[in-house]
């Protein structure tokens, strides 16, 4: 890297850093003392364990690993592990109270910036390209959106509101694009920010196959309850049926039929679903079973990164849809900007050199694949970031959403889950074999 190269970086890492703690400041603002202890959801933490793990895993990795410095406070490191402790038992554990938790993560962030001022960049592993920052920079931004889906989890009047996204002509183009079969780079080996499960970049061959232009909408998913999805067993994945049955679903999550119509609740307020929205709050099997109702199935991650990334004029694979270049305001709905999807077939300046829209931003959408490291993964720089995760049990969900931050979403970003879990901000989009 050029010096030019490294004083970018290190300014981004600048502005990153401040941009996720607004974002954290504004989520754990808006609400008071007992609303920050509480557990709003067995699924989430309280918010103040959020905010004291960001700053604890800051301190870890930025004060302690990059700068070696002592520990500030060694007592409190297992209480905001994630390992140590499930989620369901953070609430009962002697936490910093928000004021103190809050001093911490500031004090945290004085010593981390003062760091960066001077860091190496021209290291390798933690210190390559300030690898380090840009790492804390999404965790903090992965946090953020875990608790913009806690405050979507709590009950109780409004506290955020942002303004809508632009409303959208209604969607003309074609349903779906064909993605041609061949060779195509997955991953990535030079992006200086992109974690251990993204690495390396390696070749990768599908078959032609078509997407979805834009991601399933509410009215298309409502087609599919009306048609008594939800009561027929052939469309779903036997424990995606056990499941539904045990659980007794039968909508997306916040979802509720009054008298003809549906409503919804989103931040405290409800209302009806509008239609051509980007459906929200589907699991794993939900997609699955829609998929297979629309005569279709879900993409495989392998796929999904080609319609995301493949360029056909020169073959080579993007940073994002649109090109190399960053995300701005008119590619995609990222950065909780807005607190919720933008319309199917917006950004129409964020499509893919095939024409797909949205694949950045909006909903996190469900593919078909396990969570799997690529040929020549590294766990780095833990193993628990990535590694532990491996295996059928998780989902890749690819994309991001309207609530995460352009430094934690690329077209190479992976994320994961259960197949039953849809307190996340999870659509989806399908897929077909060409000639099926
Ligand atoms: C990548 C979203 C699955 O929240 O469990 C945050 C991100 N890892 N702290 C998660 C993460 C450690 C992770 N996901
Ligand atoms: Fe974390």
């Amino acid at each position: 890297t050029t010096e030019t190269d490294t004083e970018d970086l290190r300014k981004r890492a600048l502005a990153s850093l401040t941009t996720a703690r607004d974002r954290t400041t504004l989520l754990t603002s808006c609400v008071d003392g007992p609303d920050l202890t509480a557990q709003h959801s067995p699924l989430m933490s309280p918010l103040v364990w959020d905010l004291a793990h960001i700053g604890n895993q800051e301190e870890l990795w930025l004060l302690r690993a990059v700068g070696g410095r002592e520990a500030m406070r060694p007592e409190i490191d297992s209480l905001y592990d994630a390992f140590e402790h499930p989620r369901s038992e953070r609430p009962s554990l002697p936490l910093l109270a928000p004021a103190e938790a809050r001093r911490y993560a500031a004090e945290v962030r004085g010593r981390a910036l003062d760091l960066l001022e001077a860091a190496d960049f021209h290291g390798t592993g933690l210190t390559e390209a300030g690898f380090a920052f840009g790492m804390i920079a999404q965790h903090e931004q992965q946090h953020d959106e875990t608790m913009l889906i806690t405050h979507q989890l709590r009950k109780g009047p409004p506290v955020l509101t942002a303004p809508d996204p632009d409303p959208a002509p209604p969607f003309t183009g074609p349903a779906e694009v064909l993605v041609p079969g061949g060779p195509f780079t997955m991953g990535t080996s030079g992006e200086p920010w992109a974690l251990d499960n993204e690495r390396p970049a390696h070749p990768r061959e599908v078959e032609p196959f078509w997407i979805d232009t834009v991601p399933v909408t509410n009215a298309a998913y409502q087609a599919f309850i009306e048609d008594g999805g939800y009561d027929t067993e052939r469309w779903w994945a036997p424990e995606g049926w056990a499941h539904i049955r045990q659980h007794a679903v039968s909508a997306p999550l916040f979802w509720r039929r009054d008298g003809g119509q549906w409503l919804r609740r989103r931040f405290g307020v409800t209302e009806p679903v509008p239609p051509d929205e980007p459906v929200l709050h589907v699991c794993w099997y939900e997609a699955d079973a829609y998929a297979r109702w629309a005569g279709r199935r879900l993409p495989s991650e392998t796929e999904w990164e080609k319609a995301a990334r493949f360029d056909p004029a020169t073959g080579r694979s993007r940073r994002y849809p649109w090109g190399d270049a960053d995300p701005e305001p008119e590619h995609a709905n990222l950065g909780q900007r807005h607190l919720g999807p933008a319309p199917a077939g917006s950004y129409p300046a964020g499509e893919s050199p095939l024409g797909v829209r949205q694949l950045i931003g909006d909903v996190w959408e469900w593919t078909a694949s396990d969570f799997l490291p690529y040929p020549g993964f590294r766990a780095f720089p833990y193993k628990e970031y990535s590694e532990v995760f491996f295996g059928p049990e998780y989902k890749v969900l690819r994309g991001g959403s309207f609530a995460v931050d352009p430094v934690a979403c690329r077209g190479t970003f992976r994320n994961w889950d259960y197949p039953i879990r849809r307190q996340i901000f999870s659509g989806f989009r399908t897929a077909r074999s060409e000639g099926f």
